[in-house]
């Protein structure tokens, strides 16, 4: 018999590895897209089925983390093996502007499925994988390196949100023996990252200015240093986890940290664009070789609240899940540019 996964979350980065690797497992693929009001399949086009074909391994539902109804009524018709709670607002600066839609989605959406999980257990024991995160740590620990024991802070509404659903997550494990799992990621990047995270708008945007398709891009902290992993590594992790004995929680983590600077030093390194920063504070500008400006500080990315410092140790990970990252940080930046044909 074939394993079923459900991935709530699967039109996304995460979504769309994930369904690619399970697909590869044989597994057949149950994914949850929300109706928008312009497409956004693009990630995982090229593995969509004709819904008419009679033996299909790749099967979308129209559903929203934030409607009981159709998360209950989803399950219930798929029960599947695995379930995969990637479904998110997934972006920190953005959850300071919709603070409550963030803990609706990200916090009580997690509790949706375990809640259906529970009330099927008698007919399915079903497994349960919730995307946590680095953003619950908030940066200021005192330890160099953040762990499994590490103590949350969390610096946004995004991050807080997340703890309740890890958190939630550990309650219903305890509480009624569900196999629950919390993986605690750190920053993952691919091409088919979001166009507003850091590193994919450095990247196409310095592609965009080599091709004279652009002047300049605007930035915000240019300090904040980051564990940045690829999110092809990191799917893999999600899938072991769920493969184990016992349930239990990972942080997911390369080990490396890099400045946002250091990140745009390094692909304009491999782009062949000479870079000189010159300024300080909201002044600091990178200029190119013929003296224009091409990177600006603009403060309407600053956060309330920043997370200055994210570097993972994955031990546990690695001893127990014999997981570890392939791909370092100049591939991860080789393949974001090959991506954006530059
Ligand atoms: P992403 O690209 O932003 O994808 C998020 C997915 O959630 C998309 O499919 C999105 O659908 C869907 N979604 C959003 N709101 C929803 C709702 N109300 N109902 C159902 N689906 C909804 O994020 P990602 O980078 O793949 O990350 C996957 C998960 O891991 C997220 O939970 C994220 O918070 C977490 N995480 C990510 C990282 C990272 O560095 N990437 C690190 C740690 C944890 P649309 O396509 O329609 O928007
Ligand atoms: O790329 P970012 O937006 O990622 P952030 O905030 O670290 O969150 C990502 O990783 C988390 C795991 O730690 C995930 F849970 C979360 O879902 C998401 O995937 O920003 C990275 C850093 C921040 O310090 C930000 O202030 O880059 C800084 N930054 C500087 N200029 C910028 C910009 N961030 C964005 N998005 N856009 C800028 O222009």
């Amino acid at each position: 018999m074939k394993k079923i996964a459900l991935i709530f979350g699967v039109t996304g980065q995460d979504g769309a590895y994930l369904s690619e690797f399970l697909l590869k497992k044989k597994y057949i693929v149950h994914g949850v897209k929300r109706r928008s009001s312009s497409i956004n399949t693009f990630r995982i086009d090229h593995i969509y089925q004709d819904p008419h074909l009679k033996k299909r391994n790749f099967i979308l539902h129209y559903g929203d983390i934030s409607d009981s109804i159709s998360v209950s009524s989803i399950i219930n018709k798929v029960l599947p093996d695995e379930i995969y709670n990637l479904a998110a607002q997934s972006h920190v600066g953005v959850s300071f502007e919709i603070p409550e839609y963030t803990a609706n989605v990200d916090g009580i959406g997690a509790l949706r499925i375990l809640e259906t999980i529970r009330q099927n257990s008698f007919k399915k024991k079903i497994k349960y994988y919730q995307a946590g995160t680095s953003e619950m740590y908030g940066g200021n620990s005192l330890e160099k390196f953040q762990n499994e024991k590490t103590r949350f802070y969390p610096r946004s509404p995004y991050g807080a949100a997340k703890l309740y659903a890890h958190w939630i997550t550990v309650n219903y494990r305890e509480s009624y023996n569900i196999f629950a799992c919390n993986g605690i990621l750190f920053n993952h990047e691919s091409p088919i990252r979001g166009e507003t995270f850091v590193t994919k708008k450095i990247v196409s945007g310095l592609c965009k200015i080599k091709r004279n398709q652009i002047k300049k891009i605007y930035l915000g902290n240019l300090y904040a240093k980051r564990d940045w992993g690829h999110a092809k590594d990191y799917v893999e992790a999600m899938w072991k986890m769920m493969q184990q004995k016992k349930p239990d929680d990972y942080v997911i983590a390369t080990g490396k940290q890099y400045t946002v600077k250091q990140f745009i030093n390094l692909t304009a390194k491999q782009l062949k664009i000479k870079i000189n920063w010159k300024g300080k504070g909201v002044n600091e500008k990178a200029y190119s070789e013929d003296g224009k400006v091409i990177i600006e500080i603009d403060k309407k990315y600053f956060r309330p609240s920043e997370v200055n410092s994210l570097l993972g140790s994955s031990i546990k990970a690695r001893r127990i899940l014999k997981w570890k990252p392939k791909i370092n940080l100049q591939m991860l930046i080789k393949d974001m540019i090959s991506h954006e044909k530059c």
